[in-house]
């Protein structure tokens, strides 16, 4: 379907005639996808990688454009169960995993931990270049963050390589909780998918804690059938369950259940209750939640000072009682957020956020 449209001056007639009848049977394919032919009801071709693309891609009536860049896309890949795909898809273990080992607990600068990583894209982007994601997912990894530098840089640098060894398409996004009010975990994963879902769409997520360091990459980060707690084994609990319901630390979600389940409660500033109000959500309302295997699923916690911005919540039991009640009227369909500021980082997708203050 691709064809880079240089003839040699030494081309005979006869190929020369070929390669234009090609040119017009590959035209006339992309037309008719554009279009929509009969057993083809979307409006462009069924794009689902675009090597070009820096962000959201979209279609219009002269072809695909980058949607941040404004830029034509010079080279696509199309693909469904009829069309051309010129790359592989990757290997379902990719050769790149090594299992467990040992986190790194040094802080590098972000600047080296760039270096390091030399193929992921400003913003925190990665997609592997030889091979298609085998779920065909982009995955957005969201952190909730304010005022943890050295842990950010060190769950930085193991979480790219981390996530580049499971070739997976992802982005990492930092949404960063602005002001002295108290934390809120909860709602800044909820802006996290709303602002990324807005950059592109994003099918897969998983909610990450800065303190948290994945220890065995054959956890992988993408969306199985129902939302899934990573983070089943942490080496502090020795790496023992941390309670039946637990579903705190790191997750993962499709878009399409966190809206169902209406995404995080906003309502928990400070810690604890909010996990396992999703939790709860997550049971009611999907009827299931997984977990990853604790042979997989383990995890090192950084240490830290006890933090003043994020006191326990006396709170917490009072909004779990009737957290039932709530589902439908708190989380993504009642969120109001102001973004201070968006930046790409070399990193992650940094975003600044105005939360505003407990209620
Ligand atoms: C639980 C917290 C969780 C927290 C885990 C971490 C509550 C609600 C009261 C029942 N839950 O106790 O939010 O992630 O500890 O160990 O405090």
């Amino acid at each position: 379907m691709l064809s880079d449209g240089t003839l040699s001056s030494r081309i005979s007639v006869n190929r020369g005639i070929i390669i234009i009848l090609c040119c017009t049977v590959s035209l006339l394919t992309v037309f008719s996808n554009f279009t929509g032919s009969p057993d083809n009801h979307v409006r462009c071709p069924p794009l689902l990688v675009s090597l070009d693309a820096n962000g959201a891609f979209v279609c219009n009536a002269s072809g695909y454009y980058d949607a941040l860049t404004q830029r034509p896309l010079r080279l696509l890949i199309f693909y469904d169960k009829n069309d051309v795909m010129n790359l592989p898809l990757c290997d379902v273990k990719p050769a790149t995993l090594i299992g467990r080992r040992n986190v790194s607990l040094e802080a590098h600068s972000e600047e080296d931990i760039a270096a390091d990583n030399p193929k992921v894209l400003r913003g925190g982007r990665y997609r592997p270049s030889g091979c298609v994601p085998r779920q065909r997912l982009r995955v957005a990894v969201i952190v909730a963050y304010r005022d943890r530098q050295e842990h950010l840089q060190i769950l930085l640098n193991n979480l790219h390589p981390f996530l580049q060894r499971q070739q997976l398409d992802y982005t990492v996004f930092l949404v960063e909780q602005a002001g002295n009010a108290t934390f809120n975990r909860g709602k800044l994963f909820n802006v996290g998918f709303v602002e990324a879902n807005k950059l592109r769409e994003y099918p897969c997520f998983v909610f990450h804690d800065v303190d948290l360091l994945p220890e065995n990459d054959a956890n992988a980060y993408s969306c199985p059938q129902y939302p899934t707690l990573l983070s089943s084994a942490m080496e502090k609990n020795k790496y023992r369950p941390i309670y039946a319901d637990y579903f705190g630390g790191v997750v993962s979600f499709s878009s399409r259940h966190f809206r169902q389940v209406n995404g995080f409660p906003n309502l928990y500033w400070g810690w604890g209750g909010e996990d396992d109000d999703l939790s709860l959500r997550v049971r009611t309302r999907l009827g299931k939640l997984l977990q990853e295997p604790a042979d997989t699923g383990q995890y090192t916690m950084l240490k830290h000072e006890k933090d003043a911005g994020n006191p326990v919540n006396p709170q917490r039991f009072k909004l779990l009682n009737a957290a039932a009640k709530r589902f439908e009227t708190d989380g993504l369909s009642s969120l109001s957020y102001s973004v201070v500021k968006l930046e790409r980082k070399p990193l992650y997708t940094w975003i600044l956020v105005d939360i505003g203050q407990p209620g």
